[in-house]
């Protein structure tokens, strides 16, 4: 196909019905979402050709199942991802890649080059909802650096709770064309976006969008805080209902600004605080519509109030409350289920999560804590505090969080190994504050690389001498996980296991 004609079927392609059939694709990437996208791409009838760098189990073990419904090829190995391949002995009309892939990556470079249209699965997956006797779910969509995965299990709480079928989607943990291609009609997609995935989607047009707030993140990726913007602001582009901001963060509302939405979207705020006209926010702890009522000038709607939502409710779990409510507000959902939505609603692991106290020690696993924005909220609601802190950087800096928290740090222990640049903000803002590098002290005993697991109980230790009464052990670190555990689940259950282990022996905070 020549490439104005490939533009053209490209272009065209814009339902499961459409003629995907002998279309040549590349699939890079065999994690969650490349699976979900050869495995639809082979049942529409397209030839695709799968690469990943990574010729483990798993990968072979997915490799064999998409042989078997019909994949052209599958290559396993870092050397099948220096180049763009072929597939089936011509260039690729397309190529669907994963989210973790970075944009200059050689396979990716070298399509943009030969100007092949390069997608991700949520483009394919917005495109092939479609279907012929369907009807094609609305999509409520929410990204931002942090508190994406609560506010998406909100919105989706309540979704249910006003009796659709609703299913949370993307980033969370299921890939949109799973839940495309299940047997069920949903009445939405509650979609988390990130910055990766919305790099790589190009037509999505959400009944609501919402960027919950905007920090430092992933900026090696991006290749910059300005592109890192950019690609988090497409989310707005072709919304139709209701394009929503923080109120507390103006680069929300310039995004909104910037965006071009579909004639009759409105700008709507979310807020913690008492509410303007066209925003949801807080009266006198309830959360309160300004937004979506006839009589927003003169009025507001009671929706639920803080106390139903917890017994502790901090304020960046309230502003995604808002957030939630909103995007729900925009579906039409009325008071009554988002009170029932998000009465007890359970944040979920991992985040600022009480461990356990002994000795007037509070212990407080936050290993979502995975850049210095979502630690800023941690290390804010506690006065004295020994961190644990440090994995992997991403490149970000810390002299930020650092000026602003260190006069509540008791000491630091580092975790991780990529610590140069919070190194830096310690010895330039912090440097009375004691610092034990975990990692260094377990690779000098032993002359090897200590595991992640290893490295979290003698962090727990170390903690537990230095802690004294009033103080609250906080493990925030501030950066991914993927240098000495597998995610930041794994790290945040190894400081559980360690912290119990260290209750049973009864010698938590003795001093
Ligand atoms: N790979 C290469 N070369 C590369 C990069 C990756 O060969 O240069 C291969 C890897 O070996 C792997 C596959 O490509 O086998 C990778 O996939 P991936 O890392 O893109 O991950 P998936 O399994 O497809 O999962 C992705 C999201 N992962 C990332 O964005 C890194 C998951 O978000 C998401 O849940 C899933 O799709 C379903 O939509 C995870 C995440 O960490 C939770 N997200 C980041 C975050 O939340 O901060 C953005």
């Amino acid at each position: 196909m020549g490439c104005r004609t490939v533009s053209e079927k490209l272009a065209n392609l814009t339902s499961w019905d459409a003629n995907w059939k002998d279309l040549r694709v590349v699939v890079a990437g065999l994690g969650l979402s490349g699976f979900s996208a050869a495995d639809t791409l082979i049942e529409l009838g397209a030839i695709v050709t799968v690469i990943d760098g990574r010729d483990d189990e798993i990968n072979s073990q997915r490799a064999e199942t998409l042989k078997i419904v019909g994949a052209h090829q599958v290559l396993l190995g870092t050397e099948h991802i220096d180049s763009l391949p072929q597939v089936d002995g011509g260039a690729p009309d397309l190529v669907v890649v994963s989210p973790g892939w970075n944009p200059r990556h050689p396979v990716l470079a070298a399509a943009a080059e030969a100007g092949i249209e390069i997608w991700g699965d949520v483009e394919l997956a917005w495109r092939v909802q479609n279907r012929a006797g369907r009807t094609a779910p609305q999509w409520l969509a929410i990204t931002g650096t942090n508190g994406k995965t609560t506010t998406v299990g909100m919105t989706e709480a309540i979704l249910q709770a006003a009796g659709l079928r609703a299913i949370a989607v993307g980033n969370v943990g299921t890939p949109i064309l799973d839940a495309v291609r299940e047997p069920v009609d949903y009445d939405v997609f509650v979609v988390e976006l990130s910055s990766f995935q919305l790099h790589f989607t190009h037509s999505i047009s959400p009944l609501a969008s919402v960027v919950l707030n905007i920090a430092e993140d992933h900026v090696d990726w991006h290749g910059g805080f300005e592109a890192y913007q950019a690609d988090k602001a497409k989310i707005y582009e072709r919304t139709q209902v209701a394009a929503i901001f923080n109120v507390a963060d103006a680069k929300t509302l310039q995004m909104v600004e910037n965006a071009d939405v579909i004639e009759g979207c409105r700008a709507i705020g979310f807020s913690t605080d008492s509410p303007a006209v066209s925003t949801v926010g807080i009266v006198e702890s309830l959360l309160v519509d300004r937004a979506f009522i006839e009589e927003r000038r003169s009025n507001a709607l009671e929706l639920v109030a803080l106390s139903d939502i917890g017994e502790i409710v901090p304020k960046h779990t309230a502003a995604n409350a808002a957030a939630a409510a909103t995007l729900a507000r925009a579906y039409g959902v009325e008071a009554e289920a988002i009170a029932k939505g998000l009465s007890g609603f359970d944040s979920g692991a991992h985040r600022i999560q009480a461990v356990a106290r002994r000795n007037d020690i509070l212990w407080i696993n936050d290993s979502k804590a995975t850049n210095p924005h979502a630690a800023n909220a941690s290390l804010a609601a506690f006065s004295s505090v020994v961190w644990i802190a440090g994995g992997l950087s991403k490149g970000v800096d810390y002299t930020e969080l650092i000026r602003t928290h260190a006069q509540r740090l008791r000491a630091v222990l580092l975790i991780g190994t990529d610590n140069d640049s919070l190194r830096a903000a310690l010895a330039e803002h912090a440097s009375d504050v004691e610092l034990v590098d975990i990692t260094a002290l377990g690779q000098a005993a032993t002359d090897m690389a200590p595991t992640g697991s290893q490295v979290m109980t003698q962090a727990v230790r170390k903690a537990a001498e230095l802690a004294q009464a009033g103080d609250t052990v906080l493990m925030a670190p501030a950066a991914a996980s993927m240098d000495q555990f597998s995610s930041y689940a794994q790290r945040g259950n190894a400081f559980i296991s360690a912290v119990s282990d260290l209750m049973d022996e009864g010698t938590a905070g003795t001093k």
